[in-house]
């Protein structure tokens, strides 16, 4: 490998860019009433209040935990922590009144504006990527099975090393990014490369937690989608593989069994799987 003379992606350089990220999405925010602050606010507080009681924790861990803090606002790593850490319960609130394709976390790695494609299309992609090449087909359908054509298939994911494109250096903008678009049969044939384990970058702040905690840093391979259509909820998910590695102790605590795909291999060394989704109204 000549890894040698690549810079490797830094904590700080995608932790700076996650931020960054966040900032330029409009995500949806609450407009919180006073007394919905007081009381999550209040939980979460007594939360930590009783772990202090329960662990007799001392004066010197309350000042590592804020040295610690204070470093993972420096080093823009609140996206990459809260998205590890805390989305997976989010989402699992959220999920109790959808309907439709199982949903999963955002994660700290989407970018807006990808390239449109159509219904049959190759990622853009280096044209040296390295790895397996990943077949990815299905359909769009809506709760009463009629496929949806035109929807969108907003997919990202990390390279055959665990690399994203705009987190890394070295990975052209894009990389490994687009917006497929489903035909009139709300089908879709996307050909990419089969993405590796996610790492947490063990050089900041929260892979030193990690690696204090003497936890492991992985998040099994993935495939991030964000599937929708005009009058349908968009669905905010990913995929998983069959076998792979981490499946059962992603560090992110996001993977479900409806999210694992089977993929088959084929005669000429590539690999092929298929999904379909499910779009509920509205
Ligand atoms: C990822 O690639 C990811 O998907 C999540 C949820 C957190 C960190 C890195
Ligand atoms: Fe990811």
């Amino acid at each position: 490998m000549s890894t040698a003379t690549q810079p490797s992606p830094t904590a700080a350089g995608s932790g700076a860019n996650a931020t960054e990220a966040f900032r330029s999405v409009r995500h949806e925010t609450a407009d919180v009433s006073p007394e919905r602050v007081s009381t999550v606010v209040s939980a979460v507080l007594q939360g930590v209040h009783q772990a202090i009681r329960d662990n007799d924790v001392t004066y010197p861990e309350f000042q590592a935990a804020k040295a610690w803090l204070i470093e993972v606002g420096e080093g823009g790593e609140w996206p990459l922590f809260l998205d590890v850490f805390v989305e997976h319960v989010v989402e699992e609130v959220a999920a109790r009144t959808q309907q439709g394709t199982k949903g999963s976390i955002l994660g700290p790695y989407y970018l807006p504006n990808a390239k449109r494609l159509p219904s049959s299309t190759d990622l853009p992609m280096r044209a040296d990527e390295k790895g397996t090449q990943l077949t990815f087909t299905g359909q769009v359908r809506d709760v009463d099975g009629n496929p949806v054509a035109g929807a969108e298939l907003d997919i990202w994911h990390a390279d055959d090393k665990g690399y994203y494109s705009g987190f890394a250096p070295d990975i052209p903008e894009g990389n490994l990014r687009g917006v497929v678009v489903t035909d009139d049969q709300g089908r879709f044939e996307i050909r990419t490369m089969q993405p590796a384990p996610y790492q947490i970058p063990t050089d900041g702040p929260t892979g030193a937690l990690i690696s204090a905690a003497d936890w492991h840093p992985w998040r099994p391979a993935h495939l991030h989608l964000l599937v929708g259509a005009p009058g349908h909820r968009t669905i905010t998910t990913q995929l998983y593989f069959e076998g792979g590695e981490y499946l059962d102790s992603d560090v992110a605590e996001a993977t479900k069994p409806e999210l694992v795909l089977s993929p088959q291999e084929q005669s000429d060394g590539t690999r092929k799987a298929t999904y379909d989704f499910v779009l509920e109204r509205g």
